[in-house]
């Protein structure tokens, strides 16, 4: 059976995660709530309306629908400002490496992001030749942890979910991959992604020969 490569891209590829977590900490602060970066672990891979709802729900905060649409804008504004100065220097450690044995392996490769950049950062760390196809958060409607976003990535490679292998940075992801019956590896710390199949801190700490373990027959 022909196996799938699924790769998120906030704080897997690269670490806009931070950038997200300095915008939110600012939109937040509007409320006169800190954001902590424990808190901000629940906001990964969440869509950007469900993390203002969330920030709002921590605030105890309640507001109208304008000034909700103008603070996810500002802060949509305050991250692309980051993400502009990004150059492929910015790709993780161990991922362009990765990701290009998978290519050369000859398994298909999709990005499954919840966000709606994700074709404008990939471009900026030119990284999208290295994927046949991207669902993003203009494809989905039903934000992680839901499987929908992992389910069309594994469609879109003709490749069956259990045979599909993802890399999630959060938690909510790795919910959303064991909710597709994916093997998921969990890039991060084990205390809150012990849920995942695998976990590892980062590409680096890959073992040699994973690639070869995960897609043995
Ligand atoms: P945007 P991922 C997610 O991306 C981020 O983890 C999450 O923090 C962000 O709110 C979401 O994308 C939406 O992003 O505001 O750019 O549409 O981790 O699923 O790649
Ligand atoms: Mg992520």
């Amino acid at each position: 059976k022909k196996k799938g490569f699924i790769f998120d891209l906030d704080g897997v590829i690269v670490d806009t995660a931070h950038f997200h977590y300095l915008a939110w900490k600012n939109a937040a602060a509007i409320f006169g709530f800190e954001l902590t970066e424990e808190l901000n672990e629940q906001l990964k891979g969440v869509s950007r309306i469900d993390s203002l709802h969330k920030i709002l729900d921590w605030a105890g905060a309640s507001i109208s629908q304008e000034r909700f649409d103008a603070i996810t804008a500002d802060k949509n504004i305050e991250y692309l400002q980051y993400v502009q100065k990004m150059t492929k220097d910015d790709i993780l450690p161990g991922v362009y490496d990765f990701v290009s044995k998978v290519k050369e392996a000859g398994f298909p490769i999709a990005l499954g992001s919840a966000s709606k950049n994700a074709r404008a950062i990939l471009a900026k760390v030119e990284l999208l030749h290295l994927f046949d196809t991207i669902v993003d958060g203009t494809n989905v409607t039903k934000a992680k942890p839901d499987p929908e976003v992992f389910l069309i990535g594994a469609s879109q490679l003709n490749c069956d979910p259990k045979d599909c292998i993802v890399f999630e940075d959060s938690v909510a992801g790795v919910s959303a991959a064991n909710a597709a019956n994916m093997i998921s590896i969990g890039i991060g710390s084990e205390d809150n992604l012990g849920h995942a199949t695998f976990v590892y801190q980062d590409f680096t700490y890959f073992p040699d020969d994973l690639l070869e373990q995960l897609t043995e027959p």
